[in-house]
């Protein structure tokens, strides 16, 4: 396993390589260039500028998060082919700097939602929260804009107000998408670009959905064992894989996050590794907790015993924390302040070198 963590790269992010390279057990970053327009190609220029700033730090960059799918692809609309051809030369292009795993995701429209972007928890620190009530009521544009004024510094991934001007269309255009459509969608996708991936050595990773249910009408797929078994055998390669998000799976009370690790880690088919806790409210209302297991509502030894059972050796980086120690919205984006991150994966290291250890002194 190689801890890593996730920066948004050049000036793009209040948290600093430096910062991020004295977390004890830090292997190298998890970035992406996130001005570029899902779509296009990125410019080798802005690839190796980037590579070049995180290995000055004394970092690795092994891992994008993300390489962002535009949306003719997920609806198989007619700018689907240039589209592709702009991602694979945008494989071609990471593989060059020695990029081996690339994490995107086939959420349609919205990247990812929630009701709550600084929730005031008790001890004074604060996280995200998801109550469904509060989503169902809110339309996406008030949503959009209560996102706006919550963070003050930054403009959240997915949730840009250029998109959001085109937010109605985009909604209406998946009402006519069949389910069986999208992963026809999917598979062309697929098969276009592993081909691809396999010659270069790149691992792709899908990240599930988050939430793991419909929001604003929109379709969710990518949320369940069942629908992650149906969208690996679209393509069989193993360059065909998952980027297993805890958080996101385990929002879902229907999913045993161990067991879903023990399947597809087993295969082969785990490639990135999103590691961390939530506190469940109701069924299905949550915020998002330190990572230690007794803070929330996953089992974070199971989750780390059942990575190690199956050999994982690839990338693990702990997911959104809270912001504590007075990190305010301008020291970090919501869920990605540099304290609880750090606390999160150390946590995870510690699980991890105590397994390995199985009690031997
Ligand atoms: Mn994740």
């Amino acid at each position: 396993m190689k801890m890593t963590f996730r920066w948004f790269g050049p000036g793009a992010d209040p948290v600093q390589l430096q910062h991020i390279k004295q977390i004890p057990g830090m292997t190298g970053v998890v970035t992406s260039l996130l001005d570029m327009p899902a779509g296009e190609a990125w410019p080798m220029t802005r690839i190796m500028a980037m590579k070049n700033e995180i290995a000055a730090a004394g970092l690795e960059v092994e891992v994008i998060e993300s390489v962002n799918i535009h949306e003719d692809i997920k609806l198989g609309a007619p700018g689907r082919e240039e589209k592709i051809e702009n991602y694979i030369i945008t494989m071609q292009r990471l593989a060059q700097v020695g990029i081996k795993c690339i994490c995107y995701n086939m959420m349609p429209v919205l990247d990812w939602a929630r009701s709550h972007l600084y929730y005031d928890l008790p001890d004074g620190s604060n996280t995200m929260r998801y109550q469904a009530k509060f989503i169902e009521a809110i339309s996406p544009e008030a949503l959009a804009t209560r996102y706006a004024e919550e963070s003050e510094a930054y403009e959240m991934p997915g949730w840009e107000p250029e998109r959001m001007k085109h937010i109605r269309a985009s909604l209406e255009a998946y009402a006519n998408l069949t389910e069986d459509d999208f992963y026809a969608n999917m598979k062309y996708f697929l098969d276009a670009i592993i081909p691809h991936a396999e010659e270069l050595g790149i691992l792709m990773g899908v990240h599930p959905d988050d939430p793991p249910q419909p929001i604003f009408g929109l379709p969710k797929l990518i949320i369940s064992r069942e629908n992650l078994r149906r969208y690996l055998d679209l393509h069989p390669s193993k360059h065909n894989g998952l980027t297993l998000c805890t958080g996101s799976l385990g929002a879902s009370r229907a999913n045993d996050v161990p067991a879903l690790i023990r399947e597809f880690g087993a295969e082969g088919r785990i490639h990135f590794a999103h590691v961390r806790n939530l506190k469940f409210e109701t069924e299905t209302d949550f915020y998002e907790s330190a990572h230690y297991s007794p803070c929330g509502s996953l089992d974070m030894y199971g989750i780390m015993k059942a990575l190690h059972d199956v050999g994982f050796d690839k990338w693990v980086r702990p997911d959104h924390g809270r912001m504590i120690w007075d990190e305010t919205t301008k020291k970090g984006r919501p869920g990605y302040g540099l304290y609880d991150r750090a606390l999160g994966a150390n946590y995870l290291l510690g699980l991890w070198e105590a397994i390995g250890r199985g009690g031997a002194l």
